[in-house]
């Protein structure tokens, strides 16, 4: 099985892991709120990013923090198609957008993003027949509950096997759809309607998840997990940050959704030194 996807027009090569840059666009998202709502300081991080290693960028112009004030699709256009416009024409790398609106997958793909992150799995009106039409790759990820009230007593009879059904399902409705399997990618959603013990759960469990064969992807970074576990505030979570990453990566992971980009690209390099050697000998 070869991992290369092609991000309209635009190669993401996942046979070795890869690193998805976070680029938020909010003025209240949790971790880099406002620092990039200015479209060229957006852009010069986007950059940043790319020459630090990243394969991609995630491009976000609304909050799924919990509580988080909803945002009009005009407003979440208005921040993120800029960017995207000359990001495309600019990086030699896919954006990315995250999104769970169809008319924010429309605009942005006809922008020329490449991918469509969606922390719903195309569970939205119509998501499913618009990511269907626009033929590019999707990122189905897991979500117990909504952003507003998930995390308010998440509760699972077992965690991996749940998301794991919930993911096979996703990727049965989306081929049914017309989405072949090889534009597919999933996500167990760390964080996203999860305990502390949840979120464990599933990254010891992750390789459960190559069964479905199709790319496992994994955003850690910064997440309260982290900060729980080392009872820290997310400025102090880095090297946490980069342990839960080579973790993933070692358990096949082949794409981490990150905000500190040199650091992972380095862990993964290590990670990946290691697999190589393994599949010679
Ligand atoms: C508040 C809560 C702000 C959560 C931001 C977040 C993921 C994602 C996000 C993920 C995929 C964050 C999240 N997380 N997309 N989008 N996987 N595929 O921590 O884990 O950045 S937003």
């Amino acid at each position: 099985m070869t991992y290369i996807i092609d991000c309209a027009g635009k190669c993401l090569d996942l046979n070795s892991p890869q690193i998805m840059g976070v680029l938020n666009i909010t003025p209240d998202s949790f971790s880099d709120g406002g620092n990039y709502l200015a479209p060229d300081t957006a852009i010069r991080r986007a950059h940043q990013m790319q020459e630090q290693g990243a394969a991609i960028i995630d491009i976000g112009g609304e909050s799924s923090r919990p509580g988080a004030a909803p945002v009009s699709i005009d407003e979440e256009l208005e921040r993120v198609i800029p960017v995207i416009e000359i990001l495309v024409r600019e990086l030699p790398i896919p954006v990315s957008i995250d999104t769970c609106k169809p008319e924010v997958m429309r605009a942005t793909i006809g922008a020329g993003a490449g991918m469509i992150n969606d922390i719903y799995a195309l569970r939205a009106e119509g998501a499913l027949e618009t990511a269907a039409e626009l033929g590019v790759p999707v990122c189905l990820m897991h979500m117990q509950g909504t952003p507003g009230t998930m995390q308010q007593s998440p509760q699972y009879q077992n965690v991996v096997t749940e998301v794991k059904s919930f993911l096979k399902d996703r990727i049965t409705q989306c081929i049914k759809s017309g989405i072949p399997a090889n534009r597919l990618l999933i996500d167990p959603g760390f964080g996203f309607g999860k305990t502390l013990e949840h979120n464990l759960l599933l990254l010891k469990g992750l390789k459960e998840f190559l069964a479905l064969n199709v790319p496992v992807v994994a955003g850690l970074s910064r997440k309260s997990m982290i900060g729980q576990i080392l009872d820290v505030p997310i400025a102090d979570r880095l090297y946490g940050n980069i342990a839960a990453a080579a973790y993933a990566a070692w358990q096949g992971v082949r794409l981490l959704r990150v905000h500190d980009v040199s650091e992972t690209r380095d862990a993964l390099r290590i990670i990946n030194a290691i697999i190589k050697t393994d599949e010679k000998s």
